[in-house]
């Protein structure tokens, strides 16, 4: 049995969600994530690794369906609720999802491409009836998660985690941030990346601790919540503490002092997914009392580098290898650099995921001959802790803690009618980490970017979608005729 629903069994009695109000318990979660498992099945002993993707709104029933895709034995796809429909059908498509499952007001936008592919659409409030039939033993070897990641390639691509890769990321955490049954936690992040399924609700459901969500990010339901005194564990993207200091700066002195007595009786504040500014770092220890565990993670390896829960925890450095993560830093031939050197992050573990969905090529490319994942980020070690120097990659943007590929965004701006080329960089900046901006080489200087930008959100996330435009005649290249992407950013300043 799967180790995340033998702790729920210990647990049964337990508050394991809150959400819209209303308290779950694992017994809940148990029997109704069973009663969905039976409902995929339908008259089959096992979904045998088949993909079930869906679209379901973070709280109980987001779990719900993802422990009974697990439990039916097929591979838990979760989509962005935010995506319009190409960047949807792109999933689909990609993974051969023969099975949907979505909250009622995501029916409409899929309804019409999974009835013409031919795919069972699950609507929650509308299930069919349930043919009671027994469960399917679930090895760990199987694969059970595939999230979708920007890379180098202009497409995202799938990363396949098994159930071996995720209890091994999930446990690491417990272990090492101490996750136990009394904690409560809340889930602010969104549920198709390893932040939140991972280290949010994963870790504290894995511990029979209680997980609470809302439905979006919004600095004033959190600290609202904050408030009400029973939250004691805050995970979250830099952007995100960023935004919560602003909010915090708008209030009144009262309502900032009863916040601050509320955050520091905290047992434990999180942040990743991004570089974690020190100023933000700092701002926040005067705020909430708390120095924030800064870590590092990846969707393919979960998390790998972590500041101690007990210990010094470093401004401006991302921890020490986590218990059981294999990790060293390496020259352009793959070779160990010396101590004082930077190098590129390699990571070995049970934790490393198994392939990119369908594509061996890419992940042969992605591992060295004797099995390390390369990261593509450079860092450096000091006095024992890692410093996150860069990334090898110019085309590869982090941004509010997604992931962007600049290719994926210059492609399709190339399609638009008037632009003859484009790039596509990240600059920095405090809020966002990197902001995504577009130098564009147009046919007619008038060019309605506004109409540009309306375009650009029905074909991708409005995340990925650039903040400012610069209009020249043309792209910095080299001596070769390649775009130098490090001019394109000093346009910007
Ligand atoms: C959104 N907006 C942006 C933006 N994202 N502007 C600039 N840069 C960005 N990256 C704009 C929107 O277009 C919109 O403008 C406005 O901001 C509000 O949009 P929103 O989507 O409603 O934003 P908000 O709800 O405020 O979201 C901000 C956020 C969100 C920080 C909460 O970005 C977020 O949840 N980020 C977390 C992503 C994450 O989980 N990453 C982890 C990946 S796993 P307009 O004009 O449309 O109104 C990983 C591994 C690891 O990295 O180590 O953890
Ligand atoms: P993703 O592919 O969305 O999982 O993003 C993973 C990437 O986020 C890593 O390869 C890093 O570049 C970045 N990242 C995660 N945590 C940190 C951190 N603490 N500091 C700097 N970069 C980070």
């Amino acid at each position: 049995m799967l180790s995340i629903i033998e702790n729920a069994i210990r647990n049964a009695d337990k508050r394991a969600i809150v959400a819209n109000g209303k308290n779950y318990t694992y017994q809940q979660l148990l029997d109704e994530s069973e009663n969905f498992a039976q409902l995929l099945l339908k008259d089959q002993n096992d979904l045998n690794e088949s993909r079930v993707a869906f679209m379901v709104n973070p709280g109980f029933d987001y779990v719900k369906v993802q422990w009974g895709i697990w439990r039916a034995g097929g591979i838990i796809v979760p989509m962005c609720l935010t995506h319009p429909l190409p960047s949807l059908e792109y999933v689909l498509e990609d993974t051969q999802a023969n099975i949907v499952v979505v909250s009622p007001e995501y029916e409409e936008i899929l309804f019409a491409y999974t009835k013409e592919n031919n795919i069972r659409l699950i609507v929650l409030g509308k299930e069919e009836t349930i043919q009671p039939v027994a469960l399917p033993q679930i090895e760990s070897n199987r694969k059970a998660m595939i999230l979708f990641t920007s890379g180098t390639t202009n497409k995202p691509k799938g990363v396949v985690t098994t159930h071996d890769n995720l209890e091994a990321q999930i446990s690491t955490l417990v272990d090492a941030w101490e996750w136990n049954s009394n904690d409560h936690t809340i889930c602010v992040l969104p549920l198709h990346h390893v932040h939140g399924i991972v280290n949010v609700v994963s870790c504290s459901l894995w511990s029979g601790a209680t997980c609470e969500f809302l439905p979006a990010f919004s600095a004033e339901e959190i600290f609202n919540l904050f408030l009400k005194g029973s939250l004691n564990v805050f995970m979250a993207v830099p952007t995100i503490y960023y935004k919560l200091i602003t909010y915090w700066e708008s209030l009144s002195e009262d309502k900032q002092k009863e916040l601050t007595t509320a955050m520091t009786a905290f047992r434990l504040m999180v942040c990743g997914s991004a570089a974690l500014p020190v100023s933000v770092m700092e701002k926040w220890k005067i705020i909430s009392g708390h120095t924030l565990l800064e870590r590092y993670g990846m969707t393919e390896i979960g998390m790998a580098i972590s500041n101690p829960y007990h210990g010094e925890r470093k401004a401006g450095y991302i921890g020490k290898p986590l218990p059981g993560v294999c990790v060293k830093l390496v020259n352009e031939n793959y070779e160990e650099v010396s101590a004082d050197e930077p190098g590129e992050i390699l990571v070995k573990g049970k934790n490393v995921f198994n392939e990119y969905w369908n594509k061996p090529e890419a992940t042969a490319k992605e591992f060295t001959a004797d099995g390390w994942f390369k990261t593509g980020d450079v860092a450096l070690v000091e006095e024992g802790y890692y410093r996150i120097m860069g990334r090898n990659s110019v085309d590869i943007i982090k941004s509010g803690g997604y992931k962007i590929s600049a290719l994926e965004i210059e492609e399709e701006l190339r399609k638009y009618n008037g632009i003859l080329d484009c790039a596509v960089v990240g600059i920095p900046n405090d809020e966002w980490g990197e902001l995504i901006v577009s130098a564009l080489v147009v046919e007619d200087k008038n060019i309605n970017v506004e109409e540009l930008n309306k375009w650009l959100r029905e074909k991708m996330a409005s995340y990925k979608t650039p903040r400012k435009y610069l209009l020249v005649d043309e792209l910095p290249r080299n001596a070769m005729g390649k775009v130098t992407k490090n001019d394109v950013k000093k346009l910007f300043n």
